[in-house]
């Protein structure tokens, strides 16, 4: 008796080879040790983390966890493992992973463009028995909004053959569909036979509170202009471009950055606004207020360059195209004859519709001074949020304003 019970536990219990993603170092496109790469033929690898990508989240057990993508051309990561053992058709399991999802990865999709990689993934479990070639889905997760680490538990039962492999992959979470977006999985349990049947299939959690961050919230990721950033542009007719500065218009030395070293400028011309945006994930809800905190000042005097080579962009919601133009001489061009208040907008992708969320006062300083808003849409829930400056008392002013150093989007309660 005692020798069949301790028989049916070692057939029961399976352990997972390096199942805390801690034996390699932390590099991009890297199949970790014991796993196989399950994603599409010729993609990379998944990564493994932190520290790639602009992906900080500290693991949730040991130093180091693993990476999934899922891309806008219907491709997506995933990993696999030959099990010591099988599990047995007919039999139930339990098995728990810890998730999460980075609010940025910053990568290039594979058309060449950077975008974060932020959208909402769901793992995935996949059974393969490796001489029959059969494959099931055995159970799948709840969306992965959240950046915190969320232990998921599930119970799967293969109904139609036994399986020596399964396989992990990020899949769009319902309504992402092709949307770029990451889920971090570490620390994935033994699997092992369980008597429970119910609630077989789906992953069970507590969603925690979350946070919403924006990528490159204080400019300081290299490049030129704004677009190139993590920030989509918009510069509606006006022939300039956002800048990113020091460096463009202005001189090293003269304006330093509320926090870091860049910070972004936008200008107005006779109604006309740049505008810098994002897609943010989760998404802004309706009737819900959240604050938000941005470091906004002007120069008393501003020329912007008109350098030898600009850009002209065409944008939508999730994509950006930019042509160059040229610049037959370099000239300034004045944009500091009145002071602008920025304005932040929420857009709904469903009906691309835009909602003034809130607004700053005139900003005539030229020190920084930090401003915090209270954003709660009224009409939809908002998916992406944009910058814009104007004077509401002199629309046809010509100015700019010094943006830096965005904070977390808070969510409130009480409110
Ligand atoms: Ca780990
Ligand atoms: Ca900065």
């Amino acid at each position: 008796m005692l020798t069949n019970v301790g028989f049916a536990f070692s057939q029961g219990r399976i352990t997972l080879k390096n199942a805390s993603f801690e034996e390699n170092e932390s590099s991009p496109g890297v199949t970790p040790n014991g796993w196989l790469n399950v994603g599409a033929l010729q993609t990379s690898p998944p990564d493994i983390q932190p520290g790639q990508f602009e992906v900080s989240l500290a693991a949730q057990h040991g130093d180091r966890y693993v990476g999934l993508v899922t891309r806008d051309n219907n491709t997506w990561e995933g990993v696999g493992q030959v099990l010591n053992g099988s599990i047995k058709k007919g039999s139930s399991y339990g098995f728990s992973v810890w998730l999460s999802r980075s609010n940025v990865y910053m990568s290039l999709t594979p058309s060449g463009k950077m975008v974060n990689f932020n959208g909402p993934t769901i793992l995935r479990i996949w059974g393969y028995n490796t001489r029959t070639k059969r494959d099931e889905l055995l159970a799948e997760s709840a969306p992965v909004g959240h950046s915190k680490w969320v232990k998921y538990n599930f119970v799967f039962k293969p109904t139609l053959d036994d399986y020596d492999e399964i396989d992990l992959m990020a899949y769009y979470a319902p309504g992402s569909e092709l949307k770029p977006g990451n889920l971090l999985i570490d620390n994935c349990s033994d699997i092992e036979q369980t008597a429970d049947e119910s609630d077989t299939g789906r992953g069970m959690i507590e969603t925690p509170s979350d946070e919403i961050q924006f990528a490159n919230p204080s400019f300081e990721r290299a490049g030129r202009y704004a677009s190139t950033t993590g920030w989509f542009v918009w510069q509606d007719e006006l022939e300039a471009s956002p800048s990113i500065e020091p460096g463009h218009s202005i001189k090293e030395g003269e304006k330093s950055a509320a926090e870091g070293r860049f910070f972004a400028v936008l200008l107005t011309d006779e109604g006309k606004s740049h505008s810098i945006s994002q897609n943010i994930f989760p998404a802004l809800k309706k009737d819900t207020t959240y604050a938000v905190s941005i470091s906004l000042s002007r120069m008393k005097k501003f020329k912007f360059l008109h350098s030898g080579v600009g850009y002209k962009y065409h944008f939508s919601s999730t994509t950006q195209v930019l042509t160059k133009r040229t610049y037959a001489s370099k000239k300034r061009e004045a944009f500091d004859d009145a002071s602008q208040q920025l304005c932040i907008w929420g857009v709904n992708h469903q009906d691309s519709q835009a909602e003034l969320l809130a607004q700053s006062p005139l900003i005539d300083h030229t020190e920084w001074k930090t401003y915090t808003f209270h954003l709660k849409p009224q009409s939809f829930d908002c998916q992406q949020i944009y910058f814009s400056i104007q004077n509401n008392q002199d629309k046809n002013s010509k100015g700019h304003l010094l943006i830096d150093d965005c904070s977390l989007i808070r969510k409130l309660t009480g409110i």
